[in-house]
Order: C-alpha cells, then structure tokens, then sequence
C-alpha cells in the first residue's frame, strides 16, 4: 500500500504553508495582489490537495520587474559563478528528492517509482549538465548574449522535469525568468522555488507565478518579457506563435506528438513488447513523444499482437504511492473524460478495443491500459494526440508504406523503430519525419541531447548545445572595414 511516512513529510511540507500559497516573487513568497484563488485536487482520490493563487497582470508585472533588476547583475556573473548557482540547484533536488518525487506524484498522479527514479534524477542531471555551459560561457559564447527576460509556460505531464528543461539553460546562459507552472501540477515548482531561495540563489532570478491559462496569456503578452518558452498543446502553441509574431519576442514551442512505433518482422519481439510499455503505458501515456501509433509488419503482426495483449493483463494500476503498481492516475478527471470520449469514438469508427481484465480503484481517476487494433489511418485515433494509456496499432507490408504510414501526420516529435537489421532500421529513420528517431529503443531522454520537433510539434531545441544556443542571442562583431571587391 501506499509509503505512509513518506506521505507524512509531503504533508508536513503542505502543512507549513496552511496548503495555501501564493506567487514565488524576488526570492521570496507573497500573496496574490488578487484574492482570486483556485484550487488543486489529487487525482488518486479526487481530495482537495492545496489552494493556489492566480496570476494577476499586478502580479506579473512584479514578477516580470524583479526579473529585470536581476538579470544585468545576474548576467554579469563569470561563467563560474552561475555554475556554481546551477550545481546548488542540482544537489538541492537531490538532497530533497524524496520530498519531491512524493509530491510530484501525489498532485500529478504518476508512480513515486517513476518520480523517484526517473523525473526527479533527470531534473537534477538537467541543473548539473547545464552548469557546465555556464562554465563555458566565456569560451564557447563569447559572440552571443544572453536573450534577457524569459517567460516559461510548462504542462502538467513532468512537472518538475520540464521546469528543469526550461529553467536550467536559462539560468546558465544569463537569462533570468517568470515561470508559469500548469494549473494542475504547479506544487513542485513552488518547492523548488522555496529550495532554490535556501540555495542562495539572487532574488529575482526566478520567479513562480501560478494560475490557469489567462495567468499564462498575461506573461505572453507581457511587453517586459523578451522570449516565451512554452511546451504544451498545439491549440495554445498556436496561439503563442500568433501573439508573439511581431513582438519582438523569441519563441520556442514543443507541442503534441502521434509518434510512430514502427515494428518489422525481424524485429525481436520480446524487446518490442516491452517498448510499447514504454513508449505508451509509461506515465499514463502522458508523454508528448509516447509512441501512441504502432506500426507493425504484416507477418509478425497477429504474433506481436498476442503479445503485446498478454502483457498487457500483467499491469498493474493503482495509488501513485504504492511502490507495486505500474501506472497510476490520470492528471484530472477532464483529462479522463477526453480519453473516455477518444477511445468510444475510435470503436465507433472500427477499431477492435483490448483493454486487460483488472478492477481499477473506486475513486479517483483511473484508466485501463488499452489497446484499439485495426486502426484506420485516417480514423481520429489514429490522427489526434489522445494523451492517455491508448496504444492504436495498424498493418504494413513494406517499408516504404511504413514510412508514409509513419509520416502521415501533422506532427513529427519522435519516432521509434524496431529491427534486427540496422541497414533497414537506418534506412528508415532517416526518412523519418521526427525530431528524434530511437532504434530498437524508446523514451531515451539524455540532458545533452537537444530535444524538439519538427511540423507542427513544435520548433527549438532543450538540452545539449542546441538548447544553450535558444537562450542566447549572436552578436557579430564588426571589425573589418567595408570592402567592395570580390
Ligand atoms: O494543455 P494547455 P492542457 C496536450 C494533450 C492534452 C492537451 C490539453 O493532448 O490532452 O494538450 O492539455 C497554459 N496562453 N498536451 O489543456 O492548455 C496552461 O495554463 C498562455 C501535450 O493542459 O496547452 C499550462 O501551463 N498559456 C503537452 C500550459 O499552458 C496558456 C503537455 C499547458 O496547457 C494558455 C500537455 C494561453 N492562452 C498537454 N492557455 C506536451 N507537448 O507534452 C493555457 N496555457
């Protein structure tokens, strides 16, 4: 059953703030200049977990200042100095990390296994990966400046990770930011504003503004805020692109994903069961690159099937603190809803629905691993991010048609492909039209690797040098004389 102590210092942690909070501004907590509140619930349970200010234009308009008067300061720091900013962080979420990682899963409703082993570590490697590009801000960005003031617009889906993607390379290439947490999910940001306060960071370097989507459209359009990072789904990315066109502001954007899992013959069958695990029943599906179609070659594909069913009934769902289940609850019961309302309508367009045998909890927002087979490529399953435990599967008998199967999207994130033939697997992904490609592999997420997508997932890059360079901005330096010859 769930780790009761544990849920005793995540408790302890709401206690002291009476589960109520307001906004992280210039180092330190205050109240809304609104009493405009809301609230957020768990979805294990269905319980009210805290209640959480929203974002008012006064209170951006704080935030957005404090930013300012840190960021010259804060840029004119060595390389070394903010580094050394960045390796506090990183050892802060480490030595915190229980604490995290049980109210990450508590106010998202993903496994403590998960939080404990997977977001939780990535977010402290993404702190300590991106010290190091502090460290060569003199060498290796001596042409580029920082871009300024940054406001950061992340989703529910990895909390804490996606706020160490976005806050870590801005820290440590000189920016400074207002961060807006997603409505559901924003409890790990205001914990690691508290910690990243009693790690000495400058006031005003980062601040946590909460509230729903009007609080995000309020840091958008903000006229003080010189880039907007926003990962989340394509409807207000598209939105972002539009507002921001002509600003003046940078942008980067990472939205929704229908990434292949392409599965040939050849492949070994056994590994690509367990991919599918991964790549689609991995946080509830929650995942913009989950490899939500699976693309299977004829001959193996009633075998692969099988397979994939049987394991399928050995998941386990359950509490997110139950170290024992395999996945836990979906973010919000509207989020259930929209799975509920995709799958029945994917049935009522043909598809075969597989769904394993076990009894979900009673309360709370759960859903079945599910698998819808004989997906038709145009059937809306098969087009349209579900953004749950759904796996849709179809039929190809060649390569060529497995890579028009696969590319037969508006998005293009990641893809994945499965072989024992790497001439084949090769092949293939570099006709991929994705902004990642695993062989034999899914789900590989590595701070050094830039990570983004093409078409309409989305355009820049998070992690490794791709990622420095979206927070910088080149500056030639203009030491020749004009010359008109050629
Ligand atoms: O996303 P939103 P939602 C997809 C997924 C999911 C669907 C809806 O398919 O089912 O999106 O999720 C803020 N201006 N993804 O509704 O609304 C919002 O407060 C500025 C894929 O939660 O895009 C939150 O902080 N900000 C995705 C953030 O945007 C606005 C992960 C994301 O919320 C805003 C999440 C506005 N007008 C959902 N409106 C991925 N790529 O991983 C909302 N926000």
């Amino acid at each position: 059953g769930p780790a009761p102590e544990a849920d005793t210092e995540a408790r302890d942690w709401l206690k002291r703030y009476g589960a109520s909070f307001g906004h992280f501004i210039n180092g330190d907590f205050r109240p809304s200049t609104s009493a405009k509140t809301f609230v957020t619930h768990e979805p294990a349970t269905g319980a009210q977990l805290a209640t959480l200010a929203i974002g008012s234009a006064e209170d951006v308009d704080l935030a957005v200042a404090a930013a300012r008067k840190a960021q010259g300061p804060w840029s004119k720091l060595s390389g070394h100095q903010r580094a050394r900013h960045l390796y506090a962080l990183a050892r802060m979420i480490q030595r915190h990390g229980r604490l995290l990682a049980v109210v990450e899963a508590i106010d998202n409703g993903k496994p403590v296994r998960e939080t404990r082993d997977i977001d939780i570590p990535l977010a402290a490697r993404h702190f300590y990966h991106h010290a190091g590009w502090a460290q060569l801000q003199e060498t290796e960005f001596s042409d580029h400046n920082p871009v300024g003031v940054v406001g950061q617009i992340i989703p529910w889906n990895f909390p804490l990770l996606m706020l160490a993607w976005k806050v870590a390379p801005a820290l440590a290439l000189g920016n400074t930011v207002v961060l807006k947490p997603a409505e559901f999910t924003s409890l790990t940001a205001l914990l690691f504003a508290e910690l990243a306060a009693a790690a000495g960071l400058p006031p005003g370097v980062l601040n946590v503004i909460t509230g729903e989507g009007e609080t995000g459209a309020l840091v958008v359009d903000h006229p003080g805020i010189d880039k907007i990072a926003f990962t989340g789904s394509t409807e207000v990315g598209r939105i972002i692109r539009e507002k921001t066109a002509g600003s003046g502001k940078s942008l980067t954007l990472e939205l929704g994903g229908k990434s292949p899992f392409i599965v040939f013959d050849d492949a070994d069958i056994d590994g690509a069961v367990e991919g599918v695990v991964d790549a689609i029943w991995f946080n509830q599906g929650q995942v913009c690159c989950a490899g939500s179609r699976v693309l299977v070659q004829e001959g193996i594909a009633p075998k692969f099937h099988a397979r994939l069913r049987r394991r399928m009934q050995t998941l386990r769902v359950g509490h997110p603190l139950d170290k024992a289940i395999d996945m836990g609850a979906i973010v919000a019961p509207v989020q259930l809803k929209r799975i509920e309302a995709l799958v029945n309508q994917g049935v009522s367009e043909g598809a075969e629905l597989y769904q394993s045998d076990i009894e979900l909890p009673k309360v709370g927002s759960y859903y079945k691993p599910t698998l819808l087979a004989n997906v038709q490529p145009t059937s809306i399953v098969a087009t349209e991010e579900i953004f749950g435990p759904v796996a849709v599967s179809m039929t190809f008998r060649t390569p060529e048609e497995a890579v028009q199967l696969a590319n037969h999207t508006r998005y293009g994130l990641a893809a994945s492909v499965w072989s024992e033939t790497i001439g084949l697997a090769l092949h293939v992904a570099a006709k991929l039209q994705a902004g990642v490609v695993w062989v034999n592999a899914t789900n590989l997420f590595d701070a050094s690797a830039g990570f983004g997508g093409k078409k309409e997932s989305g355009f820049g890059r998070e992690g490794g040098k791709e990622g420095a360079y979206e927070y910088l901005k080149p500056k030639a330096w203009a030491n020749l004389k004009p010359r008109a010859e050629i």
